[in-house]
């Protein structure tokens, strides 16, 4: 296929050399590619210290990156394509079973890692390549010759991104190069999307939304992309007022916009220049929609992606953003509802709920080492089944209505499975039994809940222990922020836990 980045590939034609400063707004050479806080790289810096370390890693099958939310983390990713080598992105805050769980299934062959940082134990036995971000030091790039980049094949692995179920641990979704390409100009014919776009996003960098839409994507445009390193509306108002010109953020992020937009002017002024604000990862509410609406007169379109499909949908940059729709299928993706039968629904009528399912070149190949698991995720012609469940209006807008499996949940745009947490809740000593819900939260969207049968009824675990419990083995963001201690939990004459019985509880 033809290079991922051909504004790389460009700056490197045109010569490493920087172009003088007149020449700046035009060669691609000196346009700045990535910006993270104070420290940024234009695309012949970028192609310099990417194209080394991509000659350090040609050979490889699959290396892990340290996937922080530093300059380090774009240039290893960008490096591992540029290579023609699928990158393992991996979350730093991820614990010792999560993490283990990861490099076990998916055997990456190194880690690449900013310099200073420190690695767990889970990752000390594996060679170590440090990500030096210096294109001084790297000029003479060019004598390492020419790189796969243009001649790995469309359906060669670019990623694997963990992701969660509904039971046991995360799945690898082996993401092939050209789901990343055909997802990314989709959503440039979508959202005019070109190089004189410079976004802004505080988004984490081992998950779909952060890594492919929210680096890749301004580097496969040849535009440039201003990472906030964490999310803040300061960052968002700084950035938006010195030229950015787009948003990316989670429900969370917006909704913690439009909480600080009554008393922020700064931040109403900064979101109302801007050309495009993007939602997506889980529905943002219409209150929020519309609180930013009301403060900005600018409306924020949202798109419908998942890890192993990378976007489906969009409102289009010219079309209606009409709050609590995702909009229509993108240019390439086929999308139909079904009954619980399998039948398509034909209906356009806004009110016939079926399962989205979509067919497409954005879709993933299957999840690494789990057959089962990717057979079971496709119909027999080629649908991939969303779980999601949604009506379509009369003029193609789709609007997601919830989701087949309750035991997932969607907390800060994460989507965690309750199977985890409840393997874990069930490794701590106090907790005889456990059951994990979602219940509504205006700032996650959902909150966890863990509902526990102690072990010792006279001194239950706090809600505390049980938190860092979960966040030390799993992740942070998959610990449960209320728990319920019970005398034993609902169960059917199967035995089965009544989840639903639970809410009331
Ligand atoms: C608190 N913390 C703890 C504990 N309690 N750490 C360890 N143990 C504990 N017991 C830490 C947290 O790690 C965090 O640290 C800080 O305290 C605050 O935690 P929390 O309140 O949970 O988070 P937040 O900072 O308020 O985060 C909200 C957020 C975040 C910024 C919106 O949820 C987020 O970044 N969401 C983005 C999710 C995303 O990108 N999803 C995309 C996947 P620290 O602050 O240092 O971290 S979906 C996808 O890719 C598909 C394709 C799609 O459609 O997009
Ligand atoms: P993940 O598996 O983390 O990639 O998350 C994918 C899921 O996020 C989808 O299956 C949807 O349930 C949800 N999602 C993503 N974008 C949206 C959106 N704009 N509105 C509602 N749900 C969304």
């Amino acid at each position: 296929m033809s290079s991922l980045f051909p504004a790389l590939t460009e700056a490197l034609t045109e010569g490493l050399t920087l172009v003088s400063a007149d020449d700046s707004a035009h060669g691609p050479v000196d346009r700045p590619a990535l910006r993270f806080g104070d420290r940024s790289l234009t695309y012949a810096e970028l192609a310099a210290v990417a194209d080394a370390l991509a000659h350090r890693l040609t050979g490889h099958s699959r290396v892990a990156v340290w996937a922080t939310s530093e300059l380090e983390t774009a240039v290893a990713v960008v490096a591992a394509l540029r290579a023609g080598v699928a990158a393992v992105p991996l979350n730093p805050k991820s614990g010792e079973k999560e993490l283990g769980h990861i490099l076990t299934d998916s055997e990456p062959a190194l880690v690449l890692a900013a310099p200073g940082d420190e690695l767990p134990a889970a990752l000390r036995d594996l060679p170590r390549v440090d990500v030096g971000i210096d294109p001084g030091a790297d000029a003479g790039v060019a004598a390492g010759g020419p790189l796969p980049d243009t001649d790995a094949s469309d359906e060669d692995p670019a990623l694997v991104v963990y992701t969660s179920g509904t039971t046991g641990p995360p799945k690898g979704a082996v993401i092939p190069r050209r789901a990343i390409a055909a997802t990314l100009d989709a959503l440039a014919d979508a959202w005019q999307w070109t190089g004189a776009d410079v976004l802004v996003h505080g988004l984490p960098l081992f998950h779909v939304h952060g890594l492919v839409l929210g680096i890749l994507g301004p580097l496969r445009r040849g535009g440039s992309v201003r990472h906030l390193g964490r999310f803040t509306t300061e960052g968002v108002t700084r950035e938006l007022t010195d030229g950015a010109t787009m948003l990316f953020g989670v429900p969370t992020m917006y909704h913690r916009i439009a909480e600080a937009l009554p008393d922020d002017p700064a931040l109403a002024k900064a979101l109302s220049r801007a050309r495009l604000l993007v939602s997506g990862s889980a529905a943002l509410p219409v209150h929020d929609h519309e609180r930013i609406t009301t403060a900005t007169g600018q409306r924020v379109v949202e798109r419908y992606g998942m890890t192993e499909t990378l976007m489906n949908t969009g409102v289009r940059a010219d079309g209606e953003a009409r709050a609590g729709t995702v909009g229509v299928p993108l240019p390439g993706v086929e999308l139909r509802l079904v009954e619980d039968d399998g039948s398509p629904i034909a209906s356009y009528d806004g009110e016939t709920v079926g399962e989205i399912q979509v067919r497409g070149p954005n879709l993933f190949t299957g999840y690494l080492n789990r057959p089962d698991a990717t057979a079971a995720a496709f119909t027999s012609d080629g649908w991939f089944r969303t779980g999601d469940m949604a009506v379509r209006d009369p003029d193609g807008y789709v609007r997601i209505v919830g989701r087949k499996a309750t035991d997932l949940i969607k907390s800060g745009g994460y989507k965690i499975g309750a199977g985890e947490i409840e393997n874990a809740l069930l490794e701590h000593p106090g907790v005889r039994e456990a059951a994990v819900t979602g219940e509504p939260d205006p700032d996650l969207g959902e909150r966890i809940v863990a509902w526990v049968v102690p072990a010792d009824p006279q001194s239950p675990p706090a809600l505390e222990e049980l938190a860092d419990h979960v966040a030390r083995r799993l992740a942070p963001h998959k610990r449960p922020r209320v728990v319920h201690h019970l005398d034993a939990l609902p169960r059917n004459d199967m035995g089965k836990i009544m989840k639903r019985a639970l809410g009331h509880g």
